[in-house]
């Protein structure tokens, strides 16, 4: 895994460290320092991300309007914890969406998933394999979108998506067989540029739609690694600090090192 930073006319080579995860605001600080070696004049940018990292259980991929008519016995969303450590979720709610209590004793492993449903016999009829959990068979996932949102134990809102069933959402998953996914976990997921409709295909058509989604796995559906800055020919004063914006798709770093060679 590389990054590429395109600071103009400048040639750059970077590292890469440990990526965290960061929702808005994505700004990263941006030093700059002069030093002389031998006969060349090289600078460096240390890039620091000063943003404190949240929670992080996120919602990864919703299916609130698979292929039946009807009433959809097929819905489900998955959460991913992207903390580096078990997250206990406890006692964590979902207060729009669904109203849905996670029962005591649910820990997520770090990178761990986990599937709520709403028809755990339909769910596994299609996947091969059983969801976590199953929310109340009144409520469902509102194929117009809605917000769904995740609450922890205290009542802080941990994480929420407010879907569209229209762009700039995917168009797609509005009842002809994806789910949508978020492609960078670490990526706004309150953002519909970071969602794609599920291209994971899973042999089984429904009213001539083949049902689409990868509940409790990644979504493989791309998604960039790189750092795209905003602005190619973003410059720093020697000596000074600036910020650099980069775009909601970036996989953040919480150190990147930038050497620049005249
Ligand atoms: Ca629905
Ligand atoms: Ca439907
Ligand atoms: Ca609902
Ligand atoms: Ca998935």
């Amino acid at each position: 895994m590389g990054v590429l930073l395109n600071f103009g006319p400048f040639q750059t080579s970077s590292q890469i460290f440990n990526p965290i995860a960061l929702k808005i605001p994505q700004f990263i600080i941006i030093t700059k320092h002069i030093t002389m070696k031998k006969t060349l004049f090289s600078l460096a940018i240390f890039l620091m991300v000063t943003v404190v990292a949240q929670a992080q259980v996120v919602i990864t991929e919703i299916m609130y309007n698979p292929p039946e008519s009807g009433n959809d016995s097929l819905e489900y969303f998955e959460l991913y914890n992207l903390n580096n450590t078990s997250t206990d979720i406890s006692g964590w709610t979902f207060t729009q969406g669904i109203a849905f209590t996670i029962p005591s004793g649910t820990v997520m492993p770090p990178g761990g998933y986990l599937v709520l449903a709403k028809n755990a016999n339909a769910f596994a009829s299609v996947f091969g394999f059983a969801p976590d959990f199953v929310w109340a068979s009144n409520d469902a996932l509102t194929n117009g979108g809605e917000d769904i949102e995740l609450r922890d134990a205290t009542g802080n809102v941990q994480d929420y998506v407010n879907y569209l069933n229209a762009l700039p959402w995917p168009p797609e998953a509005a009842g002809s067989g994806p789910s949508i996914v978020l492609c960078d976990f670490t990526s706004d997921n309150t953002l519909p540029a970071n969602w794609q409709a599920a291209t994971t295909g899973t042999g089984v058509v429904v009213n001539g739609n083949e049902v689409k989604g990868n509940p409790g796995a990644a979504s493989n559906c791309g998604g960039s690694n790189s750092l795209a800055a905003v602005d190619d020919n973003f410059s720093v004063p020697s000596g000074q600090t600036s910020i650099l914006q980069v775009q909601s798709n970036d996989l953040i770093v919480d150190q990147l090192t930038v050497f620049e060679f005249t």
